[in-house]
């Protein structure tokens, strides 16, 4: 079963290569905008989710379009198959847009049903089933590849994929959605819930996918009063000390192989309920990994309360992982992926690590 993940901080290190768009590169952007343009017409009431496990990108987004849509004179509620982490209750102060399971009062229809920052069913969990026929019209707006050869993902008829692949957050996508849309202008509460967007899902502007618009939207929206060493504080600096101490334990514990080249971290569930770790806890410790002057690949395993093994894997931008993670059955951008298999623990460390081995090894020999 491939269950939702936390790739979505993911990326790599590296020197921006973006290039400035040509003429019909925005005009395809813009012919993809225009279809969630008539998906909306004649809206007015408007569920928005996000994935399991929900990160910056996904939630200021929501926080984004919601608010964008409500001063539109349109109807809209989020509802996200896990609850708010603490470290984005800045979005949503009042504790009444940005919700989950068990926290919303859901309609019995609604028009449009806007799935962002995926374009996989199975990472709304019970959502799918739930909602999936009583939105007239479905509409996932992401940023990651199109699961074209997954045989388990089925879309109904009324269901509508608008891919922006070249945006580096799904806040970006949304600037240029909102240019399309033109039905009201951005203010402040827009603004922050996109430039949360840009800025995690970046890394704070650091990975190979940040692009010069995602600089120039961060520019625009602290100019419209928002302020980016608050939020910088609220996602970044929100610890307690049992975290320090778990990321201690963490890596004192960094496991290496294939000379060196893949680097990984295992947590098991006795672990995390030791230290009380949420998901959302262990996203960052990955990060770390990328550290390591020799490793290419760094990967993070992690026990779910199911017994299933979450992976999450990260390139720092020579070796593509998300084959492998497909191959698993999971996904994700080209060098941040994951996959959660039905396995033990140290299986689960060995079938990844052994095909993580012997993909390093071919790029070694024949450069692919
Ligand atoms: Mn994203």
């Amino acid at each position: 079963m491939y269950l939702p993940l936390f790739f979505s901080e993911g990326g790599v290190f590296g020197l921006s290569t973006k290039v400035v768009k040509t003429k019909s590169e925005s005009l395809s952007k813009s012919k993809e905008f225009q279809k969630f343009k008539l998906a909306l017409e004649g809206a007015k009431r408007v569920l928005v989710s996000t994935h399991a496990l929900p990160d910056g990108d996904g939630l200021g987004a929501e926080a984004a379009l919601c608010h964008y849509l409500k001063r539109a004179r349109k109807a809209c509620r989020v509802y996200n198959p896990d609850p708010l982490p603490k470290r984005y209750k800045f979005l949503d102060p009042k504790g009444n847009m940005l919700l989950g399971p068990g926290e919303v009062e859901l309609w019995d229809t609604c028009d449009l049903w806007v799935i962002v920052d995926t374009n996989d069913p199975r990472r709304l969990g019970k959502l799918w089933a739930e909602l999936s026929l009583r939105a007239k019209k479905i509409v996932f707006l992401d940023h990651h590849q199109e699961l074209t050869s997954v045989p388990e993902v089925v879309y109904p008829p009324h269901a509508l994929l608008v891919v922006d692949p070249d945006s580096s957050s799904i806040g970006e996508s949304l600037y240029h959605l909102f240019s399309e849309l033109n039905l009201t202008k951005i203010n402040k509460d827009v603004a922050l819930g996109l430039y949360v967007s840009v800025m995690t899902d970046t890394n704070s502007f650091r990975y190979s996918r940040t692009t010069a618009l995602a600089h120039q939207i961060a520019g625009e929206m602290i100019e419209l009063g928002v302020n980016p060493e608050e939020i910088y504080q609220a996602i970044y600096s929100s610890k307690e000390v049992s975290h320090l101490k778990l990321l201690g334990h963490m890596l004192q514990n960094v496991k290496v192989g294939a000379n060196a080249k893949v680097a990984w971290l295992e947590m098991d569930l006795e672990l995390r309920k030791k230290h009380q770790a949420s998901a959302d806890d262990t996203q960052s410790f990955l990060n770390l990994l990328l550290l390591l002057k020799d490793s290419e690949v760094v990967c993070f395993f992690r026990e779910e309360d199911d017994g299933s093994v979450r992976v999450s894997l990260k390139s720092k931008g020579k070796i593509p992982i998300s084959k492998v993670a497909m191959e698993f059955g999971g996904g994700g951008h080209e060098f941040a992926a994951g996959v959660a298999l039905n396995m033990p623990l140290d299986r689960t460390v060995e079938a990844l690590i052994k095909r993580i081995d012997a993909l390093i090894d071919s790029y070694e020999k024949f450069g692919k």
